[in-house]
């Protein structure tokens, strides 16, 4: 039977919105954004929405995207088909002749089914050799997963590579967060006590971990895991082994745990939780700390903070040692200057340009460059800094990271 579609409502965001979306890539206003996308899992319902994005095949990788309008259709399809909508959309003289072609291409990539593709029939023989698992259970499974453009459009252009330390503190270092980091801290003051005994983690850091990754669980969401895994998996070749490996982990971590892959949710990224593990480290970092068998980052807070703690004691931190320290250097120092965080450079090289660390490290040193708002900082990296970014490779995100954690030491301390 032929569908009856309607364009109920059109909206642009101005270019204002835009920008202010492109600043806070784990903002609400994010959550905003992308929540619409999610919704092709409500195709059959009565109203589904669809965030277009204006872009080019030719540039899909380079990812030149920019989300500009939201359209909500009232469809009233009893079986919802591709082909009947579009039909209906291009009869309406208000929707431009491209939002169309994109949804045509939303639509017939959304469908896309990853179990009948090459790449997929190879992960699900893995599957079944490597890991013992069934055949015609992963099959199922795969068989469900949806494409997530927008998942495309958010890897390319993560924060931590578009912005530089003075855009992207803004993000992190705000009043709002470093309160919440303070209540959380108030509110589980036992627990976080606890594991820094057990692992030798400062609990502002836990406390600064949990604000940075998912704003002690207010964002986070919004992407079912098993299509942002399965889009980046088969659909990302610059990391497509890194995430089909992960797309895996997440078979055999919903085994373990006894989850359901099909309500699982998660970033973009396929990071989930309240501390935004990833599939394999979630199957390897993730403890149970409160005690009912279950290693759960989504409910147990308990459990969130032991494995954050965990996590940072299986990378080596160093509970005596320093984090980082700001350094005022000189030109011949420059030369010092490195990207890499990993700690490399030795005292005596420091000492060469007049460099004299006053914090207590390895003895190992990384000078490091961040662009603030009144120009270059420096500052010398120990390697517990080195450690913050095993969990995100970045320098901002580790920096973000140690700053939020002493603002809301000493605003709790000052309470
Ligand atoms: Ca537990």
């Amino acid at each position: 039977m032929p569908g009856k579609a309607l364009v109920k409502s059109e909206l642009s965001i101005p270019l204002a919105r835009q920008t202010a979306f492109l600043d806070s890539p784990r903002g609400e206003q994010d959550c905003f954004l992308y929540r619409p996308v999610n919704a092709f899992r409500y195709l059959c319902g009565d109203v589904f929405r669809v965030v277009f994005s204006y872009t080019s095949e030719k540039l899909r990788f380079d990812f030149v995207i920019t989300v500009t309008a939201i359209i909500e259709i009232k469809h009233h399809c009893q079986s919802f088909q591709h082909g009947c909508l579009t039909t209906a959309m291009t009869k309406s003289t208000s929707v431009p002749f491209a939002l169309v072609l994109c949804l045509v291409v939303l639509c017939s990539r959304a469908h896309a089914d990853y179990s009948e593709t090459e790449a997929g029939k190879k992960f699900i023989a893995e599957m079944v050799v490597e890991h013992n698992l069934n055949s015609a259970d992963v099959t199922a499974m795969l068989r469900k997963a949806k494409r997530n453009d927008r998942v495309l459009e958010l890897i390319s252009k993560p924060a931590e590579k578009r912005l530089e330390w003075k855009g992207y503190r803004k993000i992190f270092l705000t009043d709002e967060r470093i309160d919440a980091g303070v209540t959380f801290w108030l509110e589980n003051e036992a627990i976080l006590s606890k594991a820094e005994q057990e692992y030798g983690v400062p609990a502002s850091v836990i406390v600064a971990i949990i604000g940075v990754e998912t704003f002690y669980g207010r964002i986070g969401g919004g992407f079912r895991a098993l299509d942002a895994l399965s889009t980046l998996a088969f659909e990302y070749p610059p990391r497509a082994r890194f995430f089909r490996s992960e797309l895996a982990q997440l078979f055999l971590l919903a085994e373990e745990e006894k989850l359901n892959m099909d309500e699982l949710e998660g970033s973009y990224a396929g990071a989930f939780g309240m501390p935004q593990f990833i599939s394999s480290s979630y199957r390897q970092y993730a403890i149970d700390f409160d005690g009912d068998n279950q290693n759960d980052l989504w409910q147990s807070i308990p459990d969130v903070v032991g494995s954050v703690a965990n996590y940072f004691k299986r990378h080596g931190w160093k509970s005596d040692q320093a984090v980082i320290e700001k350094v005022e250097i000189t030109d011949a120092a420059k030369n010092l200057i490195v990207d890499s965080p990993k700690p490399v450079t030795t005292l005596a090289s420091l000492k060469n340009v007049g460099i004299y660390p006053k914090r207590k490290g390895t003895g190992k040193y990384s000078l490091l460059e961040f662009q603030s708002d009144t120009g270059a900082e420096h500052w010398l990296a120990h390697h517990n800094f080195y450690v913050i970014t095993r969990y995100n490779h970045s320098n901002l995100y580790a920096m973000a990271v140690h700053q939020l954690s002493q603002k809301i030491k000493s605003r709790k301390e000052s309470r």
